[in-house]
């Protein structure tokens, strides 16, 4: 039997390759010279995609009139307009569940580095000022005493408030509605969570509907001893008014794991001394990436195979 023609976008991790060469005939856009001569030549083959962080738009789908699969690498797809899938009824899948504790265990460092001045110590220790300076100054804030206000309690944000709860944490949350059966208080605005937090943790996907929803009202909220830490997508957080709520003492600091225009990290944020800024490595242990990687390649088996994905994205259920 012939095998299926898919689309790679970007190189994937070595273990998700192998299998997919051996179940598909791959066609590598990233290799590509002409990427555009490529995509005319292979575009009507196409009846998967293997996706790692591409856009997909309507433009994009035109490419690929057999196009039946989108297999997303990642729990967040905001770089896929899953509306133009659907109009265009190609199936869209994505990794969830696989990544939970390793993005919560990764959230819960981050807010720790980022209250206890971690990354900061670290570099003074590696600076030689231990030695030529004394201690590391005493870090102003403290875990003890918070109140975790978690934005976006689904899968990971529950993984990150069992972990907060162990550490003695309030936790409180805002959503699109209250849960049925969770019993942390529920608040129906961003402001409303802010106000009563001091510990913001933002886990909510990007999006239209997030887009900046983190803005200078809700920063003003949070007070000057609060913090912000972005598991999330960057696009969910106000860059500007988060440099000047940081700059202007609005709020006291924040750490952050996504960013707007990723691989770029504002100047603004990267100068300022109580934030601490990781490369989006809430997922990035190589056991979480080949679990992820797996999803893929099973959600384009079991679709040819069975018509059905493991994993679909929540709009196409
Ligand atoms: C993400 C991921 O969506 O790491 O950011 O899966």
């Amino acid at each position: 039997m012939q095998k299926p023609d898919i689309l790679m976008t970007k190189p994937m991790l070595p273990v998700v390759e192998e299998q997919l060469d051996e179940a598909f005939t791959v066609h590598r856009l990233h290799a590509a010279e002409d990427p555009d001569a490529m995509l005319a030549e292979v575009g009507p083959k196409v009846r998967g995609i293997a996706l790692s962080w591409a856009e997909v738009n309507d433009a994009f789908l035109a490419k690929f009139p057999n196009l039946e699969i989108v297999s997303s690498f990642g729990v967040g797809y905001d770089h896929v307009d899953t509306d133009a899938c659907l109009r265009a009824k190609v199936m869209v899948t994505h990794t969830p569940d696989v990544l939970t504790d390793e993005v919560a265990d990764t959230a819960i460092g981050l807010m720790i580095m980022t209250v206890r001045e971690l990354g900061q110590a670290e570099t003074w220790l590696r600076d030689g000022n231990w030695t030529k300076k004394g201690g590391y100054p005493l870090s102003q804030a403290t875990l003890q005493g918070r109140t975790l206000g978690i934005f976006g309690l689904g899968r990971i944000g529950k993984a990150i408030a069992k972990r907060a709860e162990s550490f003695g944490l309030k936790i409180a949350y805002y959503g699109r509605s209250q849960q049925a059966g969770v019993d942390y208080p529920y608040h129906a605005s961003l402001v409303s969570l802010a106000e009563a937090c001091d510990t913001l943790m933002v886990v909510a996907p990007g999006g239209a509907e997030t887009q900046h929803a983190v803005n200078a009202e809700v920063l003003s909220a949070l007070g000057p001893n609060g913090i912000v830490i972005n598991i999330g997508r960057g696009s969910v957080i106000d860059e500007a008014a988060l440099a000047d709520a940081l700059e202007s003492g609005t709020i006291y600091g924040a750490g952050l794991d996504v960013f707007e225009q990723e691989p770029c990290t504002p100047e603004r944020l990267m100068k300022l001394p109580r934030v601490t800024l990781l490369p989006h490595v809430g997922s990035a242990s190589q056991a979480t990436r080949n679990a992820m990687g797996q999803l893929v390649v099973d959600n384009l088996k079991s679709w040819f195979e069975t018509g059905k994905p493991l994993t679909a994205v929540p709009e196409m259920k």
